[in-house]
């Protein structure tokens, strides 16, 4: 069990939306056991697909054998590349203008890729036959290390696209690099660092999968998807396959998990809607375990060379990066903005400084694809963990004490809205007191003071502090797309005649509670309870159109679209109300669920009674419909800025290099919190999260390009034993520009933990940089001096 801490300044500032800690609707269905999962679609005659995936890194095919396979008695299909080049279907564009193979047929660009396609009656004889696949291969030499894959000798893994002769993917950057040289020429201080973000993976508990239901009599697709994003998946199933999108239907029922994993289009899918239309049965293809680590989206892979340039005294002047991005053998990566790095540049983190240069190397490798967000906006994670891991250099250069180090030098609140030295509008923030109350929670003076009694005595603790701001949010749809798609989200609310009301959304929940934080949101709004407020979501035929849940933009953009359509359904209320008490609207004041006339609070019309009136045989005003209900399209005018102060205890066994983090303060600041026990469950699941980033997980690959952690046994995820009670605290600062103030959180812990559990390590030990995961042999050999390659 985790401890909750609350310590909100004033109680003033945690006036959370509609019934706060409200317990979570759908948890009396999962803690039964009767969660309704893709896996648990049992359809009529349904039948079962597997892939074959390429034992090999790099290599060119040289014939495919699938006849023993076909011969199978339980076999009904066999799909191979080839098949799919007959239907124009064997490459797919991915979310990032690029195409990935659905299934190989020139070459198999990474381990694991996908080869081939057997539908059977049932699931194992799918899985038998795909052995009795016979492919030939000639071997080619993979690029496993992205720092190699622009060598002139390195082999050219994207030989399909045309004119191709390296594997380069992009080279981008941001900001002023000549003012930031500048900066740096004239600074007392520059510390440089070289780190890598190591290739890490969501690893949801549920892997991806899918039942295709393609109805050979009235063309209709029904795709039952673990998709964090239903709609953008039906579009593109339309766009790509040419099948007509109103005759498309994805569901994506109760997700295990998605941590951005479930964003991509993957193979899998398009297979099994091919295998449906072949066979004219229903298609189930769910992966395996190690099918999901080795071969769907990845995260991070950033090697970066950092640099930050200070005065003697401390203050921050400029920072600047150069970086090489490991995308894999195809780009990947599932993000809506047009930069190829996402909101990498968001690096500058939360301080005022002079300039800022980053530029980002995309290249591919024969990995997987991917470069998926895994619950961080975009490469926010990347930038936060670099920015401040090299505030803890600079200190360690500067002998200064890291927490005095990042006061001096945080944004002001006064500077607010602040624009970033690489184009950002940070919405609001008040920095300076989120981190004087982590440090007050976490007794900062005295854990230094213990620290030094410790070391005196030999032993190795270890106190880490992390300040992080995050971009999330996305939209504005001017400024982001998916393939063209704009990032805004559409929400209807219709209100029953007896006052019950159904919100519809176009996100989609993989497990953070939508369903009780919409309904919370309306209530606010109408003040119809919640438990009188069912929300729909994850289907595409019941909800409106909107590009689903990632990059924590569930609140940002449909919770203010939720809010918006309320309040249209408050405003229509309002004229429904003076209708029937023959009053001018004008004369009528809002309290939380009715309409009362100005000074005479008694003639009043609740929520309830205008429904059923807006139902009823009332004469209504001209130009005023019948019914309770409304709809909007909201497209947020920035993202929200949420931010945090974390600080991390541990304790190093000198002896083996086992860490073990004692102590963790998470300080958040998401705007007006609508749940607060959501969100504390939200923190100390991201936290889990960079602790077991910090300390154990990491995708690895030998020379060959063969996946060293294909399975749980070699990824390893944190347990409850890995991780510390964690002690929460909040500050509230809303954003200006959020109908109800509110911003994301779903990923700040995950995003704001690593570098405070990495500072921490680092404290203990003495040295300046280790690289994740800080494995006991790589803490070990770190403290003498050695270094592993990861
Ligand atoms: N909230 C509140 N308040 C505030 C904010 C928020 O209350 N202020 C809450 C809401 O409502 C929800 C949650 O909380 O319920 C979250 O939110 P957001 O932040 O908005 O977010 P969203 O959008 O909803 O979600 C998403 C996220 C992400 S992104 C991720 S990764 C992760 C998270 O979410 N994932 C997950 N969390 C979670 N949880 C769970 N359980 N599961 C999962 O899977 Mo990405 O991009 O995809 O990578």
């Amino acid at each position: 069990m985790t401890a909750v801490q609350e310590t909100g300044s004033a109680p003033a500032e945690e006036r959370p939306i509609g019934y706060g800690r409200l317990k979570r609707k759908e948890d009396p269905r999962f803690v039964r056991g009767k969660g309704h999962y893709v896996d648990d679609v049992q359809l009529p005659g349904m039948l079962h697909g597997a892939v074959l995936r390429s034992p090999l890194a790099h290599a060119r095919i040289v014939s495919v054998d699938t006849s023993a396979a076909e011969s199978h008695p339980k076999v009904r299909a066999v799909i191979t590349g080839a098949t799919l080049e007959g239907l124009g279907l064997a490459w797919m564009p991915t979310l990032s203008m690029d195409t990935q193979a659905v299934l190989a047929t020139d070459k198999v660009r990474f381990q694991g890729q996908e080869v081939a396609f057997v539908v059977a009656d049932d699931h194992y004889a799918a899985r038998d036959a795909i052995e009795l696949i016979d492919v030939e291969y000639e071997p080619l030499p993979p690029v496993v290390d992205a720092r190699h894959a622009l060598d002139a000798d390195a082999p050219v893994i994207r030989d399909d696209q045309e004119g191709r002769t390296d594997n380069r993917i992009f080279d981008w950057e941001a900001g002023d690099e000549g003012a930031t040289d500048a900066v740096f020429a004239r600074a007392e201080v520059v510390v440089a660092q070289h780190m890598l973000y190591p290739r890490v993976h969501p690893a949801p508990l549920e892997t991806c999968g899918c039942v295709a239901d393609m109805d050979p009599v009235d063309g209709k697709l029904t795709l039952w998807s673990t998709t964090q994003a239903p709609h953008a998946h039906r579009t593109l199933y339309a766009m790509v396959a040419g099948l007509p999108e109103h005759k498309i239907r994805v569901i994506s029922p109760d997700i295990g998990g998605g941590f951005g994993n479930k964003v991509p289009i993957y193979p899998g899918y398009v297979c099994a809607v091919v295998g449906s239309i072949l066979t004219k049965k229903p298609v189930k293809w769910v992966e395996d375990r190690s099918e999901n680590l080795m071969s769907t989206g990845f995260a991070r892979d950033y090697h970066m060379h950092g640099e930050i340039a200070a005065t003697r005294e401390g203050r921050i002047l400029a920072v600047r990066v150069k970086v090489i991005a490991d995308h894999g053998a195809f780009n990947g990566t599932a993000q809506p903005s047009k930069f190829p790095a996402g909101f990498f540049h968001v690096f500058s983190g939360s301080y005022d400084i002079e300039a800022a240069h980053c530029a980002v190397t995309g290249v591919y490798t024969n990995k997987a694809p991917g470069g998926v967000a895994y619950a961080c906006s975009f490469r926010v994670t990347e930038a936060a963990f670099l920015i401040e891991r090299l505030v803890d250099c600079l200190a360690d250069e500067l002998h200064a004490d890291p927490a005095e180090l990042r006061m001096k030098n945080l944004i002001r609140p006064e500077q607010f809205p602040y624009r970033s030295k690489t184009g950002w509008e940070y919405d609001s923030g008040d920095y300076q007191t989120t981190l004087r109350k982590a440090l007050d929670l976490a007794g900062y003076e005295a854990l230094r003071r213990e620290q030094a009694e410790r070391r005196a005595r030999g032993e190795l603790m270890g106190i880490g502090l992390s300040f992080f701001t995050e971009t999330v949010g996305a939209g504005p749809r001017k400024h982001m797309d998916i393939l063209g798609l704009g990032m805004a989200d559409g929400c209807e609310l219709r209100v029953h005649p007896t006052g019950k009301a159904v919100v519809r959304l176009s996100v989609q929940s993989q497990g953070q509670g939508h369903e009780t934080t919409f309904a919370q949101i309306v209530a606010e709004e109408l003040g119809i309870p919640p438990e009188d407020i069912e929300v729909v979501h994850g289907d595409t035929d019941q909800t409106p159109f909107g590009l689903g849940t990632y990059g924590s933009r569930s609140t940002p953009v449909s919770g203010a679209a939720a809010a918006v359509v309320a309040r249209k359904v408050r405003d229509k209320a309002r004229i429904i109300a003076g209708a029937m008490m023959e009053v001018s609207p004008d004369d009528l004041e809002w309290e939380k669920g009715r309409w009362f006339v100005r000074g005479d609070p008694t003639a009043a019309k609740t929520i309830q009674e205008i429904a059923l009136a807006a139902h009823g045989v009332l004469e209504l005003p001209e130009g005023v419909e019948g019914h309770l209900e409304a709809t909007t399209v909201y497209n947020p005018p920035n993202l929200t800025f949420p931010y945090g102060a974390y600080l991390c205890v541990v304790d190093v066994d000198p002896g083996t290099g086992v860490v073990k983090v004692r102590r963790f303060v998470a300080v958040d600041d998401c705007g007006t919190r609508i749940n607060p026990m959501i969100i504390e469950g939200q923190v100390h699941g991201g936290l889990a999260d960079g602790v077991g980033m910090a300390l154990s997980e990491i995708i690895s690959f030998d020379e060959d390009g063969n996946c060293l952690s294909g399975s749980f046994m070699d990824y390893l995820v944190p347990t409850a034993l890995e991780v510390p009670a964690w002690e929460l605290g909040y500050t509230v600062t809303p954003s200006p520009h959020h109908p109800i103030g509110a911003k994301g959180v779903g990923e700040s812990a995950t995003v704001g933990s690593p570098a405070a559990v990495v500072n921490a390590v680092m404290d203990a030990i003495g040295v300046r940089h280790a690289d994740m995961p800080l494995t006991p042999g790589r803490v070990w050999l770190a403290m003498h001096g050695g270094v592993e390659a990861p």
